[in-house]
């Protein structure tokens, strides 16, 4: 369990920085009921692997079960609420931005629970499972919420196209905007935030780096070890849900 004392450090750190960045994964969706990417899996899902569902090459070969299990993950998503965790960084994000301090929050994460639970500069880096892409036309809109009744769905905008859900696969760019206020974060930012990600994928788990090299506060909130527990200033080997708000509660203005 972090000492008060260091947890008072980093809330202080938070007050008078220059940029505060955020890297959420699916492990603060945890706590919402979301399972993660690399944990253990619901049985219906358990026999497959998520790296090999979330490729192009994957929805290439079989579009009805790449899109079955977006759809899956999608009803997931509706039914769950924001976490302490998300709540949190909406106080911290409220709590900095009021002194003045830069503050963004970039997710791997494509459930909008952040949008939910009220965060504002919020970027998704992997899109979102809420918006879903026409193969033909490119054109996206944020289906009704009702499961589809088709796999995969046919597409509104042209007769030939069918759905995908409109997140980024491996092997596919992240958006060009997203990377663009990613980077201009990450040159001002001198206390960075990694939480709930196992940090193993790229562009997102080279972040770290950038801030350590530079000699800015980092700091992971993580109950397990990740590639980069051991570079960062500190570690908090405990759930977010529960950590996020003893920052909070060490924060005042
Ligand atoms: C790209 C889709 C280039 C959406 C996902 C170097 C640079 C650039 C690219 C690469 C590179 N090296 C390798 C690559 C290729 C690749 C990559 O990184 N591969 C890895 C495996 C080595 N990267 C890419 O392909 C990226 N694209 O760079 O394109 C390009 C340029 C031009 C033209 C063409 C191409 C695209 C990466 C995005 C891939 N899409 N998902 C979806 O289905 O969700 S990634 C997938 O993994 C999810 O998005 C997920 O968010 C992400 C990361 O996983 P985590 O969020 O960390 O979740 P995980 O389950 O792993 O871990 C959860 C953690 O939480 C655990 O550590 C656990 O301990 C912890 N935890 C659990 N409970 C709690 C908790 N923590 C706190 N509290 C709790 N209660």
């Amino acid at each position: 369990m972090m000492r008060e004392s260091t947890i008072q450090t980093i809330a202080d750190a938070c007050l008078t920085a220059r940029h505060v960045v955020v890297v959420t994964g699916a492990g603060l969706s945890a706590e919402s009921g979301l399972s993660t990417f690399r944990g253990p899996r619901e049985a219906l899902w358990s026999r497959y692997d998520p790296m090999r569902l979330a490729t192009p090459e994957a929805f290439e070969q079989d579009p009805a079960l790449v899109t079955r299990w977006y759809d899956w993950r999608r009803q997931a998503g509706l039914q769950a609420r924001p976490n302490a965790g998300h709540l949190a960084l909406v106080c911290l994000e409220r709590i900095v931005t009021a002194s003045g301090v830069g503050f963004t929050l970039l997710t791997q994460n494509v459930d909008r629970l952040h949008h939910r639970a009220g965060s504002v500069n919020v970027y998704e880096l992997h899109g979102s499972i809420h918006e879903w892409r026409c193969t033909v036309t490119g054109q996206s809109f944020e289906p009704p919420p009702q499961p589809f009744q088709e796999f995969p769905p046919r597409s509104p905008f042209d007769p030939r196209g069918r759905l995908r859900p409109a997140v980024v696969w491996f092997g596919e760019p992240l958006p060009a905007e997203v990377l663009r206020v990613a980077a201009e974060a990450m040159e001002s930012c001198d206390v960075f935030f990694s939480i709930g990600t196992s940090s193993v994928v790229y562009p997102a788990a080279g972040f770290a780096e950038q801030v350590i090299a530079r000699g800015g506060l980092t700091i992971e909130v993580n109950p397990n070890e990740t590639p980069i527990s051991g570079r960062v200033n500190h570690a908090a080997r405990e759930s977010s849900g529960s950590w996020l708000p003893r920052l909070i509660a060490h924060i005042s203005l």
